[in-house]
């Protein structure tokens, strides 16, 4: 639990940088690295719910220029790659589609199992973000409405009691509207693991709106695709 451990030191808040690897060439691949690298942030994550490009050289490339834990956040059992420091062992446990609650994770378990990975068992909640998403689309399931907390809080604690790690509220990447303040709160007054928030934060704003209404991780993805000077600006608040 070398790597949870340092995840679940909450004591600060985490700015957590998200590469997807078909969102990038061999060459801005290895510039965000280095940038991530250089401005101290703490953790990469590394998914996407469709990947076309070879996932285990995108890790090895990333750790060439990047010295602290990668953690895969796979869109399916497929995405498994031994080169990670942690998975976010994910449940899809805002939908309804067995295959994303349990179905890729029996077909996962023994790869990573024979790779060693430490494993982080992680409540997945999507949460309805103003437009379609591709987790949406491909996991088949419907997200929570943004306005229903007392669902989103129903269902994280769900995830708690059935021995999830951490907690992660997403809004789908490139959202046109982050999870809400409310749901945020709401979830992280009711939960005690930690709590990741991700999808459409888009700005310094979005984020320390985030970390105000209770969010222990943020995960930035497009925003910093489009502009990747803003992870500075980004890691300034935490
Ligand atoms: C998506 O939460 C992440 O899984 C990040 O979303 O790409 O919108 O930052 P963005």
């Amino acid at each position: 639990m070398k790597i949870y451990n340092q995840i679940a030191n909450t004591a600060r808040k985490h700015v957590v940088l998200l590469i997807d690897p078909d969102k990038h060439t061999q060459e801005s691949l290895l510039a965000i690295a280095a940038r991530a690298e250089t401005c101290g942030v703490p953790f990469i994550f590394v998914g996407g719910s469709l990947i076309q490009s070879d996932v285990s050289k995108t890790v090895r490339s990333i750790q060439s220029e990047y010295h602290r834990p990668v953690i895969l956040f796979p869109g399916c059992a497929t995405h498994v790659t031994p080169e990670v420091d942690a998975l976010l062992f994910l449940s899809l446990i805002s939908g309804r589609n067995a295959e994303f609650l349990i179905g890729n994770q029996v077909i996962a378990a023994p790869i990573v199992k024979q790779a060693g990975i430490e494993v982080i068992p992680t409540g997945y909640i999507l949460v309805e973000g103003g437009a379609t998403t591709s987790v949406e689309y491909m996991s088949n399931t419907r997200p929570i409405p943004a306005a229903k907390t007392d669902i989103a809080v129903a269902t994280a604690l769900a995830g708690e009691m059935l021995g999830m790690k951490l907690l992660y509220l997403e809004a789908g990447s490139g959202a046109v509207h982050s999870v809400p303040s409310a749901m945020i709160a709401a979830v992280k007054q009711h939960c005690s693991v930690p709590l990741i928030v991700g999808g459409g934060i888009r700005s310094v704003e979005d984020l320390q709106r985030v970390f105000t209404a209770g969010a222990d991780i943020a995960v930035v993805g497009t925003s910093i695709e489009k502009s990747p000077a803003l992870l500075e600006d980004m890691m300034k608040v935490v």
